[in-house]
């Protein structure tokens, strides 16, 4: 890991409050994320299942935790198994945890080698009612292929019918959706690094470079600061690229006149920024884009405001959309007209700002949480309002990740350039 240590108390923590939900005589199995084949002998880089590392901390493949409170053997209440490593992985792979390290690592006292976990867990097993799964819930996406959790279900169904299955998911949606202080500090480091990226891409950018050169810089940066790499694709889309919401060819040269739009941001010990910003090629917005620009500064700045415990996402993106409606009516973009005859299940804000203004930002980019809870202290959510006007090659996006707190909310990307004129200036200093 590139990543600096993390104290063991906030894992510790998560496994208490994760515990704490459980039903009474419960057992749950966590595992780490697959290894995903790349092609021939070669794996993808390895990345962690995000719920193993939010109860474990614990950032390496085939480990596993079992968590059993009211295990009738104190050894096995909490224990982590882990590959056993060797000196010919040593050698091929690299340092693996010591059972020490990952104690260290995740606050655990009980960790024993990944041999052991059939025979540890058919002594234990049958002394719960309960089985709880990690299955994977997003409500964005359908896998395809079956994970490492949803096999092992199935390997422990066939082997345990009787016992009542339970989905983790449903804890660990409330839970990981606050975020503790630690979780916090990570998040504004990954936005840090990010904004480092920022500034360095604002001074390099000029008529002529290409996007993979930026896209370089920004890498460059990322890794410089100890994050693992991107928290997703970068997008960096010049002129009409910018109209296809998640263009990651990045192969274009960047031209004089046009605007540039970055998403990117950095991914610090599987946390994550996720930053937009728009800036013009030369280092000069035209009046036109000028306009745009600070019509979607303006919402965002609006949708900020409301980002605050209590909210209700639905709620939300309807007021967010009602406030683009008049700005792009003051853009000229649309009618009062088209305004009045609009269908309310597609609103005609739609044409120029298709996608939704928030989404949880934590160890997922689009972090795991309920669409239909009310925002809350400890919530990050990220705010990206946008106008993409195909026909004239212009996409402009904003985007910072703000933090519910008890009195309102703290901007993270607050120290990030975002008037048109500080980043002109920039660019020309
Ligand atoms: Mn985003």
């Amino acid at each position: 890991m590139k990543y600096l240590p993390i104290n063991n108390e906030v894992f510790t923590k998560n496994r208490k409050n994760f515990v704490l939900r459980l039903k009474p005589c419960s057992i749950a199995i966590f595992n780490a994320n697959d290894e995903f084949p790349r092609s021939g002998d070669q794996s993808f880089l390895f990345k962690q299942n995000p719920d193993f590392f939010y109860l474990t901390g614990i950032d390496q493949e085939q480990s596993i935790l079992i968590l059993f409170p009211e295990c009738p053997n104190p050894l096995y209440k909490e224990v982590l198994f882990l590959r056993q490593t060797n000196e010919h992985i040593a050698i091929w792979e690299g340092h693996k945890y010591t059972k020490e390290e990952a104690k260290l690592a995740s606050g655990i006292k009980n960790v024993y080698w990944l041999s052991e976990f059939d025979v540890i867990l058919q002594t234990i097993i049958n002394y719960a009612e309960h089985i709880y799964i990690n299955t994977n819930e997003n409500d964005r996406y359908v896998h395809a292929v079956p994970y490492r959790d949803l096999r092992v279900f199935e390997s422990l169904r066939a082997k345990y019918p009787l016992h009542k299955y339970e989905r983790s998911a449903l804890i660990l949606r409330d839970l990981r959706v606050v975020k503790s202080a630690t979780e916090i500090d990570l998040t504004k480091k990954a936005c840090e690094i990010t904004r480092d990226a920022f500034i360095r891409v604002l001074k390099f950018t000029q008529p002529g470079v290409t996007e993979y050169e930026i896209e370089a810089e920004i890498t460059h940066e990322f890794l410089r600061q100890r994050a693992t790499g991107h928290a997703y694709n970068p997008i960096i889309a010049s002129g009409k690229n910018a109209i296809v919401l998640h263009y990651v060819d990045n192969n274009q040269v960047c031209k004089d006149g046009d605007v540039i739009l970055f998403d990117f941001g950095a991914e610090y010990a599987n946390y994550n920024a996720d930053m937009s910003r728009s800036v013009p090629v030369n280092g000069r917005f035209t009046k036109r884009q000028r306009d745009v620009y600070d019509a979607v500064l303006r919402v965002m700045r609006a949708a900020t405001k409301m980002i605050v415990a209590g909210t209700v996402l639905n709620d939300y993106h309807e007021e967010v959309g009602k406030i683009m409606t008049d700005e792009l009516i003051g853009l000229g973009l649309l009618t009062k007209h088209d305004v009045a005859k609009q269908d309310p299940n597609v609103p005609a804000y739609k044409k120029y700002f298709m996608h939704g203004t928030s989404h949880h930002l934590g160890l997922d980019v689009h972090d795991f949480a309920s669409r239909y809870k009310s925002f809350e202290v400890g919530n990050i959510l990220t705010c990206e309002p946008g106008i993409y006007i195909a026909a004239e090659g212009l996409g402009i996006r904003i985007e910072n990740n703000i933090l519910i707190t008890a009195d309102g909310n703290i901007d993270l990307m607050a120290d990030i350039p975002v008037e048109a004129e500080h980043i002109e200036e920039i660019m020309n200093g």
